[in-house]
C-alpha cells in the first residue's frame, strides 16, 4: 500500500525530474506534521470511537463491549457489513487466545481495519503518456479543487507535465473555477468552444497533451447525480471518445467522494463503477466534521481502493491514503 507520493505514482520508465523530488527527510517531516493533522481532521469520529471504545472496553470484551464497539464502527460509518465482519474476526480471535485483550485488541482492530482498507492496486496509474485520469462524482465533492490539486502535486512530487481538460462543460464558472486552478497549479487547460460537449473537449486535450508532450491529461467533469441515466451515459461517452482517440481507456477513474456524507458515498461509489470503470476513490473534506469511516465501507464492501484523500481547500492539501495511518487515527489509538 503506498504512503508517500512516490509509492503512490506509478510513472512507469519516465525519470522523475530531479529537482521534483523531495528529500525523505522533507517527506518524512512532512508526513508527522500531516499525520497529527489528519487525527485532528478526523477528530469527531475518533473522539466518538474512542468514547465508545475506550480503554474499559478492551479490558472486559464481553458480549456487550463488542455490541459497543460494532455501534460506534457504525457510527463512524465504517458501514454495517464491513463492521459485522472486522468486528466478527477480531471477536474470534480474542476467544480463541489468538489476540490477548486490552491493547493487543486494539492493536489487532488497526490492522483488520487497515488490511481492509488496502483493497486493490492503490497506486495511480500513469502509463503510458499522455496518461488520461478522469475524475467523475456528485455535484461539489470536490471534483474540481482535487484536479487542481493533483496536478500540483503530480508536477511538483514527479516532475509530470500536466493538461487539463475542462469537460464541465454545463457551467460557464465552472471552467474558470478550473483555469484559476491551472494558474495556481502553472499548467496548460484545454477549454471548451462555445457549443462543444464534454468529449469534444476531452479529444482536444489529449491532441494538445501529445503536441506539447505533455505526460497526464486531468478531466474535470461535471457533477452529476448518479441516478440521473443520461448522465452516467455521457461519462461512457467520453471513455469512448477517449478509446477511439488514443485506443485504450483512461489510465485512471477517480470518483471523489464527499466524506460527509456519509453511506450515501457508498452508494455513488457503487453506481459511478456500474457505469465507468472506476478504479479508485478520492476521499475529500477530511477536515472539519467529517467521518472517515466510509473509505473503509468503500474498500470493503467494493473493493475499491481510496487513492487520495483531500484535508482542506489549499492546494497542498491532498494527501496519498495510507490505510494504516488512517485506521490508527479513526481508532485513536
Ligand atoms: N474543507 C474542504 N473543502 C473542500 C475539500 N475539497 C473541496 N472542498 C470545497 O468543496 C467545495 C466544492 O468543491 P469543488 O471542487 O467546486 O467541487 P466539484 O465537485 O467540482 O463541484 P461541481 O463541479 O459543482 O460538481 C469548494 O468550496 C471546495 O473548496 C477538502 O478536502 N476540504
Ligand atoms: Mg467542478
Amino acid at each position: 500500500m503506498p504512503t508517500t507520493w512516490a509509492e503512490l505514482l506509478d510513472i512507469g520508465d519516465r525519470e522523475p525530474a530531479a529537482a521534483a523530488a523531495s528529500s525523505e527527510g522533507d517527506e518524512s517531516k512532512r508526513r508527522r506534521g500531516f499525520f497529527r493533522r489528519l487525527r485532528e481532521s478526523i477528530a469527531t469520529s475518533r473522539e466518538a470511537i474512542s468514547a465508545e471504545i475506550g480503554s474499559s472496553l478492551f479490558e472486559t470484551l464481553d458480549t456487550e463491549s463488542w455490541e459497543r464497539l460494532e455501534e460506534a464502527l457504525i457510527m463512524a460509518d465504517v458501514g454495517a457489513r464491513t463492521t459485522a465482519d472486522v468486528v466478527g474476526r477480531l471477536e474470534g480471535e480474542v476467544e480463541s487466545g489468538k489476540v490477548a485483550g486490552g491493547d493487543a485488541a486494539r492493536e489487532r482492530l488497526v490492522e483488520l481495519l487497515a488490511e481492509l482498507a488496502a483493497t486493490g492496486n492503490g497506486s495511480i496509474d500513469l502509463r503510458p503518456s499522455p496518461a488520461v485520469v478522469m475524475i467523475v462524482g456528485v455535484n461539489g465533492t470536490g471534483k474540481t479543487t482535487t484536479v487542481g490539486k493533483l496536478a500540483w502535486h503530480l508536477q511538483r512530487e514527479a516532475g509530470l507535465n500536466v493538461t487539463l481538460a475542462a469537460a464541465d462543460t454545463y457551467r460557464a464558472a465552472a471552467v474558470e473555477q478550473l483555469g484559476a486552478w491551472a494558474e495556481r497549479a502553472g499548467c496548460d487547460i484545454i477549454k471548451a468552444e462555445t457549443g462543444q460537449d464534454a468529449g469534444a473537449v476531452v479529444f482536444d486535450a489529449i491532441s494538445a497533451a501529445e503536441a506539447r508532450g505533455s505526460d497526464v491529461v486531468l478531466i474535470d467533469t461535471a457533477g452529476r447525480l448518479h441516478t440521473r441515466n443520461d448522465l452516467m451515459e455521457e461519462l461512457a461517452k467520453v471513455n469512448r471518445v477517449i478509446d477511439k482517440r488514443l485506443g485504450r481507456g483512461p489510465s485512471e477513474t477517480l470518483i471523489v467522494v464527499d466524506s460527509t456524507t456519509g453511506q450515501n458515498g457508498l452508494r455513488q461509489a457503487k453506481v459511478f463503477s456500474e457505469a465507468v470503470d472506476v478504479t479508485g476513490v478520492a476521499l475529500t473534506k477530511l477536515d472539519g466534521t467529517a467521518k472517515g469511516g466510509i473509505a473503509l465501507a468503500i474498500a470493503g464492501e467494493l473493493g475499491i481502493p481510496v487513492k487520495l484523500i483531500g484535508v482542506g481547500e489549499g492546494i497542498e492539501d491532498l494527501r496519498p491514503f495510507d490505510a494504516e495511518e488512517f485506521s490508527r487515527a479513526l481508532v485513536g489509538a
